[in-house]
């Protein structure tokens, strides 16, 4: 049997241990730790700072805005170095991005997999002021064999029992995708530590983990870069064994913004009977948003929902819903997008170790009174 650098038992590892089905208090330290964004932030067109999930996986390094140096350097003709003020006068944009944490829903599976126990709402939606990474990456001069741009962070720790700076790489036309920015601000304000301050990679259309945060580092690489958050930790996979394939777009998905009232400690949602607005957002990595349904009846019938056009090409697209909810009772509520290349949310989540691209169709209980 292996165990997670928790000392608890891995999920698939082929040992047949399935983990607690309760949530362990190692799971319950990190989720304290990183939040998610409470769903009410759907009503949101931007979701306002402190509502913005959050995923640090090791600690959020203090650093000196004043003393941060940026270096771009490996292959190379001109290796830079540039302080925060030299990044901050070259020409600026700012791109509405929504990023998603590619583990998300991950506490909804059975057997778990042990890692940051998300349910709903790894996500959020923000203004990001930066300076395009191309012209930089241009500057320097990349070498003809370049493959890969490696980013680093300023954060390190142990993770499947490798010490590591916190580190993803991107492939190169990736790298140079006119969208890519080195960001400095969040909503028009400089960015607050566990945001990534000063300067963190925002890479629109792909899941969290490849937006690197603190970022001191980037390296053009001959070689894709081999590392373990690359290499072995955001993969698609039946066992942590198995290399499986590398997590990068997020996939279609869609939430819906709690109707009504909640119950405190179970969150049922109470609304009166009658008509019953419903909205919430809907994403997909590079492609707009097609289609929204909802289902009012358990996912046996579903209805088309109004949804906006698609004018913020990285950012959620909102939808609505009128739902005549007549008879008192007890209903389960889903939505599901469709994306311009025709993926479809799955009603079922296929199940993987790692617990990654979690993107089924939200249940919502709601009591109709
Ligand atoms: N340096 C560094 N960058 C990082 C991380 C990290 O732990 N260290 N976490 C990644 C993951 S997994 C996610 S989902 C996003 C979360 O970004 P946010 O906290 O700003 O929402 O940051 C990414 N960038
Ligand atoms: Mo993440």
């Amino acid at each position: 049997m292996t165990t997670t650098d928790l000392g608890l038992p891995a999920v698939g590892d082929g040992s047949g241990l399935e983990p607690d089905p309760r949530i362990y208090a190692e799971e319950l330290e990190l989720a304290l730790r990183n939040h998610a964004m409470p769903l009410e932030g759907l009503r949101y067109p931007v979701t306002p700072t402190g509502l913005h999930y959050t995923l640090v996986h090791y600690d959020i390094p203090l650093v000196d805005p004043d003393a941060w140096q940026l270096t771009l350097d490996g292959a190379v003709q001109r290796p830079l170095s540039l302080s925060l003020a030299a990044l901050q006068r070259r020409p600026a944009r700012t791109l509405r991005v929504t990023l998603e944490c590619a583990g998300d829903g991950r506490a909804l599976l059975s057997p778990r997999p042990l890692s940051q126990p998300w349910f709903y709402g790894a996500i959020g939606t923000a203004e990001w002021t930066g300076t395009p990474l191309r012209p930089l990456l241009d500057e320097a001069g990349l070498g003809p064999d370049v493959v890969d741009v490696l980013f680093t962070g300023l954060d390190r720790g142990i993770e499947g029992g490798v010490e590591q700076d916190y580190q993803r790489s991107l492939p190169l036309a990736e790298a140079q995708h006119d969208d890519a920015l080195l960001a400095w601000a969040m909503n028009g304000q400089p960015l607050e530590p566990q945001h990534g301050a000063p300067v963190r990679l925002i890479i629109p259309g792909w899941y969290g983990m490849a937006h690197v945060k603190w970022l001191r580092a980037i390296t053009a690489l001959n070689e894709p870069f081999a590392g373990y958050q690359n290499a072995v930790a955001y993969r698609y996979s039946q066992s942590r064994a198995e290399v499986g394939e590398a997590v990068a777009l997020m996939r279609v998905r869609s939430l819906l913004a709690p109707p009504g009232i909640p119950d405190f400690l179970t969150r049922m949602r109470i609304v009166e009977r009658g008509p019953v607005q419903l909205s919430g957002q809907a994403w997909s990595g590079r492609s707009p948003i097609t289609r929204v349904e909802v289902s009012t009846d358990g996912g046996a019938s579903w209805a088309p929902a109004g949804l906006r056009s698609a004018e913020h090409p990285h950012a959620w697209q909102a939808w609505h819903f009128t739902w005549d909810a007549a008879t008192p009772g007890v209903y389960e509520l889903l939505c599901r997008a469709t994306d311009a290349t025709g993926a479809v949310q799955p009603v079922e989540q296929a199940w993987t170790a790692r617990g990654m691209g979690n993107n089924m169709a939200q249940r919502v209980r709601v009591r109709v009174r």
